[in-house]
């Protein structure tokens, strides 16, 4: 980081010294994972000074924002509806961590079997480590695992800020009704926090600034079918967890630029791995930021990440939202109807995520689908088993895996990797 940032940071209430020691630590894992890789896009050069100045550049626009008046909203989850924080004119940023910070700290309000990225939002606070949480006007959490439902309540009695949107867990029309009341409430909510009304004109324009980013997501997301891959899953995974708090114009145009090289990848066959590498396709709990083992330790084996069917991945960003809507009330029905499609565990049943799994594995020639599921992430490891089903009848070799944030798991998961990536292409499914 070029600039020194201390200022803001003692201003916002972080621990400096632990801090600096975070970010020692952050600098040393991405150059190891990251900056070592061969033959990177040059496009991803953005994503690396992003990173650089994760807790720089960025919180200081954020700071920079809210000196406008433009409240900053806090998000654990792809159920919360963007377009409705930007029509107020706000900044909207996702708080999930994927770091082992703090769990000494968070394992005096929530239990020790919770999972890791629970205890790792509730641990950068605590440990006072994270700017953007320090930064923020409102958190807004939803009903959706257990796990985070009541680390909400606890979380509420650290910040006094914290919002919750009930999300029903069947999609009937019994459900359907009470989310668009959630919705409806949410931009209640925004408009008493702002001090502004969400008029066609905002909602209109900040819709199409959402899908235009989705747009560029998918753009990324449908380069990656190509054989050689012209982007690591590294790579694109950064991309993905970038996209939960960089400015959302800038990132959109720096997507598109990178895809643009891409393509010109794909047309001239160049890839970052020899064509004919085994493909993998991730499905499972979301990887928040720096959360990168897993695609560390396939792509240092050799074989390289086509997709993830996670909300850091085609989960968050697969529907559009329809605009052709000419009222506000309008609007909101469809922004309810397009994040309902989101197929996330915690909903019952949840036939949809296995179809888009297998559908995704097809679309991008995954040669075997490895499903994560975070330790005590009850919904992903239940759904493991379906999901093993579903690939086993779709003639995918599977493997499950559970991990946390540690380290300790990585040689044994690179055991448990290598194997299966042996019988890729030997159609032997386990
Ligand atoms: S829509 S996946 S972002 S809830 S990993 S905290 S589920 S125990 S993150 Fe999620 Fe929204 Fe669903 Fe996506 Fe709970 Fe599992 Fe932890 Fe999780």
């Amino acid at each position: 980081m070029a600039k020194d940032y201390r200022a803001m940071w003692e201003k916002l209430g972080i621990n400096l010294q632990a801090h600096d020691g975070l970010l020692s630590v952050l600098s040393d894992a991405y150059k190891g994972m990251y900056l070592a890789q061969s033959n990177r896009p040059k496009g991803m050069g953005y994503f690396d000074f992003v990173i650089s100045e994760v807790h720089g550049l960025r919180i200081e626009e954020i700071v920079a924002a809210k000196e406008q008046g433009r409240p900053v909203i806090g998000t654990f989850c792809v159920y919360v509806p963007e377009e409705l924080v930007l029509a107020v004119d706000g900044v909207c940023i996702g708080l999930c961590a994927g770091a082992e910070v703090g769990f000494d700290e968070a394992e005096k309000y929530i239990p020790r079997n919770t999972c890791a990225l629970i205890k790792a939002f509730m641990g950068f606070k605590l440990a006072g480590l994270c700017p953007y949480v320090q930064t923020t006007d409102l958190i807004v959490g939803e009903t959706t695992c257990d796990g985070k439902k009541k680390a909400y309540e606890a979380l509420e009695d650290i910040t006094g800020k914290v919002y919750v949107m009930e999300l029903p867990h069947m999609k009937s029309p019994e459900g359907r009704v009470l989310w668009e009341s959630e919705v409806r409430r949410f931009a209640g909510k925004l408009e008493e926090l702002s001090g502004k009304k969400i008029t066609l004109e905002k909602l209109a324009s900040a819709s199409e600034l959402v899908n235009s980013k989705r747009k560029a997501l998918l753009r990324l997301a449908a380069l990656r079918a190509a054989d050689p891959a012209p982007i690591s899953g590294l790579d694109a995974l950064l991309v993905n967890q970038v996209s939960f708090y960089d400015d959302p114009v800038r990132f959109t145009q720096s997507v598109n630029a990178l895809c643009d090289e891409l393509e010109d990848r794909v047309r001239r066959g160049e890839g970052v791995a020899a064509k004919g590498a085994k493909r993998v396709l991730i499905s499972g709990s979301p990887m928040a930021i720096p959360n990168w083992k897993l695609h560390a330790i396939i792509e240092g084996s050799g074989a390289v990440v086509v997709g993830e069917e996670s909300c850091v991945g085609e989960r968050g960003f697969r529907e559009l939202l329809d605009t052709g809507f000419a009222t506000v009330q309008e609007g909101m029905k469809k922004i309810a109807d397009r994040y309902l499609t989101v197929d996330c565990a915690c909903f019952t049943p949840n036939t949809e995520r296995m179809d888009n799994m297998t559908g995704m594995a097809d679309r991008l020639k995954a040669d075997g689908i490895i499903h994560y599921a975070l330790q005590f992430c009850t919904p992903y490891m239940m759904e493991a088993f379906k999901a093993k089903k579903a690939a086993d009848a779709h003639g995918k070799p599977f493997l499950r895996i559970e991990s946390d944030y540690s380290m300790e798991d990585f040689g044994q998961l690179k055991t448990r990797i290598e194997a299966f990536l042996e019988i890729l292409g030997n159609g032997t499914a386990r």
